[in-house]
């Protein structure tokens, strides 16, 4: 295990201020069961600083029309907010143009979106798909079901007992049946941070595009698509600060005039008779029917928020955070934490010998501290490790040092009483 040192939560970001940063998000403010909250499953979910709020109720209160097909004032408002934030979001992951960014609900519907369209399109029977052994569940039953469908090959790159993949043979993953591959950026369940580059280069030897699930990275590590030279790239507004239904699919422009449609209906079509029709452009239509207009705008308010603070100075308080819970959580008596990489963010999981994952969590409610337990979305990850579920804190841009103490100190009592 290697715990990085300890470094002061001052050091290199004297500007941060972690409490003013919690004044904008009025839900931390609550207590839970008498207490103050403590909120540590970022992981599933962030909380929404006040500006994203407002952004939602501004839309409702004063813009609302549907986008793209009105003459009338308040639908020319609201479709230039709309693609305002859809060119907010080219700029936070430095696309080349906008019509590579794709609104779709979340990183579940992107990642099926290119499993469906990409898959049905290019794969075919016999062919290779090569995804990680530490896949979320959104992007490894997409590909079974493709996989099913088409008679393809899935292929797991291994994890090793820190929680790393096991690239020393990648080469050897790849042969000429090698068409795809899709894979986690930030483990949602060990904080691991994958080596992407060096999956996407060899991958781009072989002519292989590479989709990366970014649900756990946009809001710790800066993205940049086109240096990392991913094909595809899908992340979700709601564990960036923004609302829950909409999420963001990058992908190539030649990639994804390549493909078609995966969904049908308005807004999507350029022309329509009763026996066929042909396709608007990018990105509409991967667009089909109203999108979540409201939820758009408000991830571009996310984002400007999150640009104000910094993500280099977030990531940076966020792993102080980390390093001090990994170095205290050692200290517990038959704790035992899983995910040891390097290279982790955000994420610190762990099991304690004789205390289920559930009744630490339950016990940890009452205190008004958030963790997540369970198998995460990772089950065949837990079965790697051999256990069930873990407990997971999570952290984000308004967590503090006194949160972590409040943690320990839990987790003090629980084995306390259940001893
Ligand atoms: N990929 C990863 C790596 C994730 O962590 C998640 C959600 C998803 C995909 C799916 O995102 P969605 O917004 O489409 O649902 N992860 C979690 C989690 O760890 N706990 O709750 C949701």
């Amino acid at each position: 295990m290697s715990v990085k040192t300890l470094t002061p939560l001052t050091t290199g970001v004297d500007e941060y201020n972690v409490e003013k940063i919690r004044k904008d998000f009025p839900i931390l403010a609550q207590t839970i069961h008498g207490k103050p909250l403590v909120y540590l499953d970022n992981a599933a979910t962030a909380q929404k600083p006040q500006a994203v709020i407002d952004s939602i109720v501004e839309y409702y209160t004063s813009m609302n029309a549907n986008v793209h097909r009105g003459v009338h004032h308040l639908s020319e408002v609201s479709t230039k907010a709309f693609e305002d934030a859809r060119i907010k979001i080219k700029e936070f992951i430095n696309a080349k143009s906008e019509s590579e960014v794709i609104f779709t609900r979340g990183t579940t519907e992107a990642i099926n979106l290119v499993a469906a369209s990409y898959g049905r399109a290019f794969l075919k029977e016999g062919d290779e798909i090569i995804l990680t052994g530490m896949e979320h569940h959104s992007n490894l039953v997409p590909w079974q079901l493709i996989a099913k469908e088409k008679q393809l090959k899935i292929k797991i790159i291994p994890v090793d007992d820190n929680g790393e993949l096991v690239l020393d043979d990648l080469e050897n993953f790849f042969t000429e049946k090698t068409k795809f591959a899709a894979i986690n950026y930030v483990s949602n369940s060990l904080g691991t941070i994958n080596d992407v580059k060096k999956i996407i280069d060899t991958s781009h030897l072989h002519s292989v595009p590479v989709l990366l699930d970014a649900a756990q990275t946009v809001n710790h590590l800066e993205i940049d698509v086109q240096k990392l030279d991913c094909d595809f790239l899908a992340f979700s507004g709601h564990k960036l600060y923004g609302p829950t239904g909409i999420g963001i699919l990058y992908g190539k422009k030649s990639l994804l005039d390549s493909m078609p449609p995966y969904m049908g209906g308005g807004d999507m079509i350029a022309k329509v008779t009763y026996s066929e029709s042909t396709y608007n452009e990018l990105p509409h239509k991967f667009e089909a029917g109203t999108s979540n207009i409201a939820d758009a705008i408000a991830l571009g308010a996310a984002i400007d928020y999150v640009k104000q603070i910094g993500l280099e100075a977030i990531a940076h308080h966020e792993n102080c955070l980390l390093e001090y819970a990994t170095a205290e959580l050692l200290n517990l008596e038959g704790l035992k934490i899983i995910g040891t990489a390097k290279n982790k963010c955000g994420v610190i999981s762990f099991v304690f010998d004789t205390i289920h994952p559930h009744d630490v969590g339950t016990f940890l409610d009452f205190e008004g501290i958030a963790v997540r337990t369970g198998h995460h979305c990772t089950q065949p990850l837990m079965h790697r490790f051999g256990i069930p579920a873990t407990t997971r804190a999570s952290f984000a841009m308004y967590n503090t040092k006194n949160e972590v103490d409040i943690l320990i100190n839990g987790l003090k009592r629980v084995i306390k009483v259940f001893k």
